[in-house]
């Protein structure tokens, strides 16, 4: 019969990126039953390399959906982050700021990778390559979603939609123009991202001011680096060779680092463009949006992962909330409550931001002015307590 749902969840997940993923494990450990939409294949969304370091929420959050194994004997514990400016390093002892907490540096891929083996575990439900996903209904109480798999439609019925689907998702723009207002800043210039199987150059993350732009000096393992430059938001990768990359980045280390560098082939190479963006509310009627669907920051405060799953802490709580204590309490609060800690993680990605990369239009004072606030924050240990309080995550 047309219209007639072939199937029915309590959650429609749309999105099987960290957010989709570690929302669907909660709910699944707590019995409720929810089906995940993923437009791409699972080696697609596998192949995407992001973010690399999470705060000790994501890691507890990661440990409730019973996922942390390997994050645990693979992770990287970090008390300190460093920052370079003036061709000097400077140490943040983030964990003596902030009573002894840390960061871990676990891949996006990886905790992509064990949350999807835990779910086809569970034998959990996860369409792949679902194409033309659309919904309908979600102001009412059955909401429907749409998508063709292998080109035949099918309809799913379901209590709620999530919607993890990602800054070019379907959710928010299925939301009317009236009922959403959005908050935006482009930043002009993006990063330059390398990754290659060569020992990182520190121990520990290198953020650096320099004349020539902003560099990164990150890892995933003691084998595995991640680097990343400032460069033009239209640039084309094709237009960096490996050795361009290696030597644009020594350029902008201090001495030691410079010399302790070791290059190698890069494994991949890609340019992504910095945007902060905040879309408000983030309930319509059944429809939750959360992660990168909701908000983007960009990356140098390391906040877009644990941003969204701070956002699944909340909903998972509101929906089990729901379903198992018969509450709405939790689903009615959620976009409030989601939204102030997005708004502290967005302005701490802004302020990192504009305090390490070249900003063409503020020209040699603003240049001078980075430098007496870089140079105030290694001086001041209120001001270093500050960026490790954030750094570490924010309270809940
Ligand atoms: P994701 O990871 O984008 O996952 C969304 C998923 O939804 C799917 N999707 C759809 N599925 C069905 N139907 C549709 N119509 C759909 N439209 C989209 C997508 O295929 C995808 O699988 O969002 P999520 O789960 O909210 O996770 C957020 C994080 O991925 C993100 O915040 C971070 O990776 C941001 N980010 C970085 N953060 C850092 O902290 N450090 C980084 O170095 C860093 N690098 C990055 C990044 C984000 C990037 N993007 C979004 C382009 C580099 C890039 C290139
Ligand atoms: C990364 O390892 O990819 C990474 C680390 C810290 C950031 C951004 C990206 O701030």
């Amino acid at each position: 019969m047309p219209g007639e749902a072939e199937l029915r969840t309590q959650v429609a997940i749309i999105g099987a990126g960290p957010a989709g993923l570690l929302l669907g494990q909660l709910l699944h450990r707590e019995g409720i039953d929810a089906v995940i939409l993923e437009r791409r294949s699972a080696d697609y969304v596998l192949g995407r390399i992001r973010a690399g370091v999470l705060e000790s929420g994501t890691v507890d959050l990661i440990a409730r959906a019973g996922c942390d194994q390997r994050l645990r004997q693979e992770g990287l514990p970090h008390d300190g982050v460093n920052l370079c400016f003036g061709g000097a390093r400077h140490r943040i002892d983030l964990a003596g700021l902030t009573g002894g907490k840390q960061v871990t540096v676990y891949g996006q891929t990886e905790v992509t990778r064990d949350l999807m083996e835990a779910r086809s575990a569970a034998g959990a439900r996860t369409v792949y390559e679902a194409a033309g996903v659309h919904l309908e209904g979600f102001g009412s109480s059955r909401p429907l979603v749409h998508f063709l798999k292998g080109g035949i439609a099918q309809t799913l019925e379901c209590d709620f939609i999530a919607g993890c689907d990602g800054f070019h998702g379907v959710c928010r723009q299925s939301v009317p123009e009236r009922a959403i207002e959005t908050f935006e800043r482009v930043y002009p210039f993006g990063w330059l991202g390398l990754l290659a199987d060569v020992p990182p150059v520190n121990e520990e993350l290198i953020y650096v001011n320099h004349e020539d732009g902003f560099a990164l000096c990150s890892m995933r393992s003691m084998t595995r680096s991640r680097y990343y430059l400032q460069c033009p938001a239209d640039e084309k990768v094709e237009h960096w060779s490996d050795q361009r990359f290696w030597e644009a980045l020594r350029a902008r280390l201090d001495p030691e680092a410079a010399a302790a560098l070791t290059t190698g082939p890069a494994l991949e190479k890609s340019v992504a463009r910095l945007r902060s963006f905040v879309a408000e509310p983030l309930r319509f009627g059944r429809l939750f949006l959360a992660g990168d669907a909701a908000h983007i920051v960009p990356p140098t405060g390391a906040k877009g992962l644990n941003l969204a799953a701070s956002d699944i802490r909340y909903l998972s709580e509101a929906l089990v909330e729901y379903f198992n204590g018969g509450s709405t309490a939790g689903l009615d609060a959620y976009s409030t409550r989601a939204l102030a800690r997005i708004w502290k993680a967005e302005r701490f990605s802004w302020w990192m931001t504009s305090m390490l990369h070249r900003f063409p239009e503020v020209g040699r004072f603003g240049h001078k002015i980075q430098l007496a606030e870089l140079e105030y924050l290694v001086s001041s240990e209120a001001a270093s307590a500050s960026l490790a309080e954030n750094y570490v995550g924010l309270p809940y």
